[in-house]
């Protein structure tokens, strides 16, 4: 997983409270406080955890999706990445072994134009990305991806083909990321005002899909207010209380990666202990040592 598809941890039935719990790293974090915020993850709903490092998690799909195959289930694996995660070598190698191998896995690039500042004619001279996986063997399309239906239609028919043939599919989804690239980020330091505020105003995704359901009767203005505050209200709780719970132990910080702790992760951890004991004014009192 990358970190733009919290929606599908959503849709799955992760709670608000579950998503707080980890921004805020407390006892509840899956991750034991361990990661930075947004990197979630659920065993439970078969959601890797997100990796910060750009495009670990293609070949992670791929084994996934293998050991998926050879244990004959009905079900397929799903990994997303930006333009800026095909310009790393995982995503290469996860490619050609996705098609080599036949595992039932569907690669979803999200090519918003940048990964941070680099655009992406600074990233490669192919068409876009579609032909990478037609390149590799990989049966891939390009879809618009700021129409919702579009990209639902796509990401269906290629769950079937992957199911039930066996095989891997690539989708290209076109975008634009409008936003800055994080908060640390200030994105008019590296493209115009007038390139951003023509995305935003004429092909925001969000405002078309708005039109098509209004228009269908499936949903109204009033809907939309209502559920807005409703969730606003929701977040709001589930952060005051991810606030107030204990932080993990500190023990947590050096383990579960051996089974039993080696020399210098001993070292570090006494070294930690000793230093929050001398210095306890800089070091947060609500850590369970
Ligand atoms: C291996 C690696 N190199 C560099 C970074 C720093 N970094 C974080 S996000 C990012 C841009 C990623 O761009 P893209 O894959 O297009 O995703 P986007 O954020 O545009 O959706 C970079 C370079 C990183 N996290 N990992």
């Amino acid at each position: 997983m990358q970190y733009r598809e919290p929606g599908v941890l959503l849709w799955r039935g992760f709670t608000l409270q579950e998503f707080a719990n980890q921004c805020f790293g407390n006892k509840a974090d899956y991750g034991k406080g361990r990661q930075m915020p947004i990197h979630y993850g659920s065993n439970k709903l078969n959601y890797f955890t997100v990796s910060s490092t750009i495009a670990t998690q293609l070949p992670h799909a791929v084994g996934a999706a293998y050991s998926l195959k050879m244990d004959k289930r009905d079900a397929c694996t799903v990994t997303y990445f930006g333009d800026g995660g095909t310009s790393e070598g995982d995503f290469h190698a996860a490619l050609n072994f996705a098609a080599v191998m036949e595992a039932p896995v569907i690669f979803l690039c999200r090519n918003n134009g940048w990964a941070i500042s680099t655009p992406i004619s600074e990233q490669f001279r192919s068409d876009g990305v579609v032909v990478k996986g037609q390149a590799y063997g990989i049966r891939s399309i390009r879809v618009d991806g700021n129409d919702t239906l579009a990209v639902y239609n796509a990401v269906r028919a290629a769950r079937e083909m992957a199911i039930n043939e066996h095989r891997p599919i690539l989708i290209e989804a076109l975008t634009y990321r409008v936003g800055h690239h994080s908060t640390s980020d200030d994105s008019t330091k590296y493209r115009s005002v007038d390139e951003i505020e023509h995305w935003r105003m004429t092909r925001d995704p969000v405002d078309r899909f708005r039109k098509w359901v209004v228009n269908s009767g499936l949903w109204s203005n009033e809907d939309e207010s209502e559920l807005r505050s409703d969730v606003r209200k929701k977040i709001l709780h589930a952060i005051q209380v991810a606030e107030k719970l204990e932080k993990p132990p500190l023990a947590d910080l050096f383990t579960d990666v051996y089974d039993r702790l080696p020399e210098n992760l001993c070292e570090q951890e006494r070294l930690v202990r000793d230093t929050i004991k001398k210095h306890p004014q800089d070091y947060p009192s609500d850590v369970p040592v």
